[in-house]
């Protein structure tokens, strides 16, 4: 099996140790960082997230898988820098004021890391013209909202607002999850996606900065 087949296995099965030595073993064998990156560890992602959306595998896995993704990320992110390989995009994504609810929102940080995003976790209880500037600030392309109580899900419609009354409005799209949220919920508010779990969350923001 290769180097990138055995990172690819290790990822699945959550062993963060060995994804770290393997990826210093790829880079040593001389395998580009992009190479890792892509048909090694994404790949890895890709398939927990394919498992994930079928109920084969539940959020205990994800975390795990993700946890050994950030320890090959942590030695593989200063060679994708060095050698100039871009993130796919930037997304912004915070828990909606008024709600402290993070774990949900933390894997979806996570998959959009998988997919390749540059990330910026604005972290909990965050107001929607906070995360349109920290769009603006990071030059994203997607700001995603996430919310667990059904009293703090209206705070979404404030990030619409805040991005409509914006320079990014239309530049930047807005997407929205959460265990209350639906797509009708989205439609009303005039968010411009809904996803139900964290793997499909990052399957939309790829399509939106593939388009
Ligand atoms: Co809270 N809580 N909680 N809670 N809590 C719920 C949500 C609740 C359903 C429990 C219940 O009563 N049955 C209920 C909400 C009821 C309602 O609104 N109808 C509730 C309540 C009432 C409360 C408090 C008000 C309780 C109180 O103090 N009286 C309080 C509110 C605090 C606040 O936010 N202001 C509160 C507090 C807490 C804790 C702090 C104790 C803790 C949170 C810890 C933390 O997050 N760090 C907590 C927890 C853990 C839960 C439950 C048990 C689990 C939530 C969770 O993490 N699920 C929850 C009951 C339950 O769901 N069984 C409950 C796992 C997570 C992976 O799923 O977040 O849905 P989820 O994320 C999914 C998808 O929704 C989607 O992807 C994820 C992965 O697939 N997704 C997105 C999420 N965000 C997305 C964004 C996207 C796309 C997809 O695009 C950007």
């Amino acid at each position: 099996m290769s180097v990138l087949e055995q990172i690819q296995e290790n990822l699945i099965k959550g062993k963060a140790n060995e994804v770290a030595e393997l990826v210093e073993n790829a880079l040593k064998e001389g395998i580009s960082p992009a190479d890792i990156l892509n048909n090694g560890m994404l790949r890895g992602m890709n398939i927990i997230g394919a498992r994930f959306k079928k109920n084969e595998i539940y959020v205990p896995e994800v975390l795990i898988a993700a946890r050994a993704m950030k320890a090959g990320m942590k030695i593989l992110r200063p060679k994708l820098v060095s050698t100039g390989v871009e993130p796919i995009g930037t997304i912004v994504i915070g828990t909606v004021k008024g709600d402290l609810h993070d774990i949900g929102k933390n894997l979806v940080c996570m998959m959009m890391e998988g997919a390749g995003f540059n990330v910026i976790d604005a972290g909990i209880n965050i107001e929607g013209e906070k995360l349109v500037e920290l769009a603006k600030e990071n030059n994203a392309s997607l700001i995603g909202a996430s919310a667990l109580l059904t009293t703090t899900m209206i705070n979404m419609k404030d990030v619409v607002e805040a991005l409509k009354a914006s320079p990014l409005n239309q530049k930047v799209k807005l997407m929205i999850g959460g265990a209350p949220v639906t797509q009708a919920f989205a439609d009303e508010i005039g968010a411009d996606a809904y996803a139900p779990d964290a793997a499909s969350a990052a399957d939309v923001a790829k399509s939106f900065v593939q388009k």
